[in-house]
């Protein structure tokens, strides 16, 4: 396939858009096989069926590489909690928040959740995203995490999107466990990951590293158990405290540190040595009202890659918009319109450490988003405004 007439950003490099004028991009099933300018198409393709962009500008699909797409119920009534003065520690101390959805995700019948998640999901794709993060976190048993799993599989049978799956047992302490972290991490926590690693059903293993959840002795132990099933790991680290989660995440070579509004110049420090990425995440920060920004400036003086995703939950993020998303980064969190695309697709990827895709170079994945917009900048600029023109999802529109 030859898509011609377009206006390529390909982000070959993070310094530029490196933008191509009149550019063509020639694929070979899933792959990107060739991309260049019009005038420079080689004759091996000069013949192959075309489809014509009339000029638009094309990037690499979006990536949501954070997200917690599948749970049950919703919490819009914690939001007018919250609106009416409770903090989001109050609501969660006070056995609201998690584990109001935990009640709900485990009471859900699996096709009720596959069916909430998709309307979640198709959102995300109306965006132009091609690849999702999903992860667990919300059953807090072996049945439900299980379940939540399973579900997540299912979206990419349903829909032409790739899946990847994080286990997040330790994700908050369930009711059963009040008062016993250690005791859900050792007898609930790490057998589900056991079991869940021996269904297929996971691609890495996260935690939620903070005062109302796990310290960092107790992510350590899923971190070994990780280790030893050849599991990368990630980390909700520093969101609204700092306790040392982000040293933790690189001590472990994470993937990527999520959130970090409250790391150091020395947690960036650590996170460039362990080539981990910094995943920020500014609907959270937003639905939060949090006041501490993420330490952009010390991420790009150590060089550290900066991703971006929707964080879509249904406590401290109801986000399914990635557009949105960018745009909050640059206006709430400083970066600039060309971080925010990077971060949504290179170093989204980079974040889920797959190396195949997040830019436009030969023997990528063919995962495209064809804009009617003139300058890539536009993406983030506009508020409310979906300007896709169409995805195409491993070389098929
Ligand atoms: N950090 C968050 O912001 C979400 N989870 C996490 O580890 C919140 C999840 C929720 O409130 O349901
Ligand atoms: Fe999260």
């Amino acid at each position: 396939m030859l898509f011609t007439n377009a206006h390529i950003v390909t982000l070959q490099n993070n310094d530029s858009y490196g933008l191509i004028a009149e550019g063509a991009i020639a694929t070979d099933g899933a792959q990107i096989a060739w991309f260049g300018a019009v005038a420079d198409i080689p004759d091996a393709y000069r013949d192959a069926p075309k489809k014509d962009l009339e000029g638009r500008l094309v990037t690499p699909a979006l990536i949501d590489c954070h997200t917690h797409v599948v749970f049950g119920g919703n919490r819009a009534t914690e939001f007018e909690l919250r609106l009416n003065g409770a903090t989001y520690e109050d609501v969660a101390r006070a056995g609201g928040g998690i584990i109001s959805t935990v009640s709900a995700t485990r009471a859900a019948a699996q096709n009720v959740l596959l069916a909430d998640a998709l309307t979640r999901v198709d959102a995300l794709i109306a965006e132009g995203v091609t690849c999702i993060e999903v992860k667990s976190g919300y059953g807090l048993d072996q049945e439900t995490e299980l379940k939540m799993l399973r579900v997540a599989r299912e979206i990419a049978k349903a829909r032409t999107i790739n899946v990847r799956t994080s286990f997040l047992g330790a994700h908050a302490v369930p009711p059963e466990y009040a008062s016993r972290p250690d005791a859900y991490i050792d007898d609930v926590c790490i057998p589900t990951l056991r079991a869940a690693h021996a269904e297929g059903l996971v691609d890495a293993v996260d935690g939620f590293c903070e005062g109302i959840a796990f310290d960092t002795a107790q992510i350590a132990r899923v971190f070994d158990v990780a280790q030893e099933l050849g599991l990368p790991v990630k980390l909700h680290a520093e969101q609204l405290s700092n306790i040392g989660g982000t040293r933790l995440a690189a001590k472990y070579g994470a993937l990527s540190a999520d959130h970090v509004e409250y790391a150091t110049d020395a947690d960036a420090a650590a996170l460039a040595a362990s080539g981990t990425v910094a995943t920020v995440l500014p609907g959270a920060f937003y639905t939060l009202r949090e006041t501490q920004m993420p330490p952009i400036q010390s991420f790009r003086n150590h060089g550290v890659p900066m991703a971006l995703a929707t964080d879509c939950n249904p406590g401290s993020s109801p986000l399914t918009s990635p557009l949105l998303t960018m745009n909050m980064a640059c206006t709430l969190f400083r970066m600039t319109p060309l971080e925010a695309l990077l971060g949504m697709t290179a170093h989204a990827a980079q974040a889920l450490g797959l190396e195949d895709r997040g830019r436009i170079i030969a023997g990528a994945r063919a995962d495209l988003c064809v804009w009617d917009a003139a300058h890539p900048a536009e993406l983030a600029y506009r508020i409310g405004f979906n300007p896709l023109h169409a995805r195409i999802f491993g070389g098929s529109l």
